[in-house]
């Protein structure tokens, strides 16, 4: 386990941005914890996150030439994260270029729906929440093909580990095979099991537990 990765734990817990309970998941499963990224909602907190993202963009090795974070969350999440990677490690990092899209598309001044770097021939990074059955992070990456960008691979906060409906991968899985990039995470649901096991309630413990073995992929 590294040190970042216990800390980005740490610090989800103390803000709320994860809770245990009863949740219910854009793909409609109910789910006995949920992780929401705008609670790491001042500055410090949002210190803390970027740091994970970069250390755990930095061990992985993947090389690329731009960050792109989708919109709307993506958009802090990739500003952070390539000033903290500069930072970090301005050699390797400080001439990275950061993007991101519009939601809607501007018809006005220079036009077109990315902000920020172009995206054409580039290698490119994408920066994400969560991953659960792997629909916001397919769009990411057509709207990437759409630009003529080549997707290096995803850097995500929480890989919840899940299958989905039609398959015995889980999504990050089934998106790492789909296009053939890695698909790396700060955590996945296993590290918050055995990471926080002690600060969880037992009951809460139980029922994450149950869930993991209904949603994860089967040997
Ligand atoms: P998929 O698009 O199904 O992969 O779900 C990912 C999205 O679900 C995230 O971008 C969030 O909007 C939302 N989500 C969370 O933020 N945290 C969770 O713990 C679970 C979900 C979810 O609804 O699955």
């Amino acid at each position: 386990m590294e040190s970042y990765q216990t800390e980005f734990l740490n610090v989800a817990l103390e803000s709320n941005a994860l809770k245990f309970g009863s949740f219910t998941l854009k793909s409609g499963r109910q789910s006995p914890y949920f992780f929401n990224l705008g609670f790491f909602s001042t500055g410090k907190l949002l210190s803390t996150l970027a740091s994970s993202y970069a250390k755990a963009i930095i061990k992985s090795g993947i090389k690329f030439d731009i960050l792109f974070g989708p919109a709307y969350k993506g958009i802090p999440l990739v500003a952070i994260t390539a000033a903290k990677l500069a930072e970090l490690d301005p050699e390797n990092f400080g001439d990275i270029g950061y993007a991101f899209n519009r939601k809607e598309k501007k018809d006005h001044g220079e036009g077109g729906s990315i902000v920020g770097a172009e995206l054409k021939g580039k290698k490119i990074l994408i920066i994400d929440d969560v991953i659960t059955a792997g629909t916001a992070i397919n769009e990411a990456f057509q709207i990437i093909k759409g630009e003529s960008g080549i997707v290096a691979g995803c850097i995500i906060a929480l890989d919840r580990q899940e299958t989905t409906a039609d398959s015995n991968l889980s999504a990050t899985q089934g998106v790492s095979q789909k296009y053939d990039v890695p698909v790396i995470a700060i955590v996945t649901l296993t590290d918050i099991i055995d990471i926080l096991k002690d600060r969880i309630a037992p009951e809460d413990l139980k029922s994450m537990e149950a869930y993991r073995v209904n949603y994860s992929p089967k040997d």
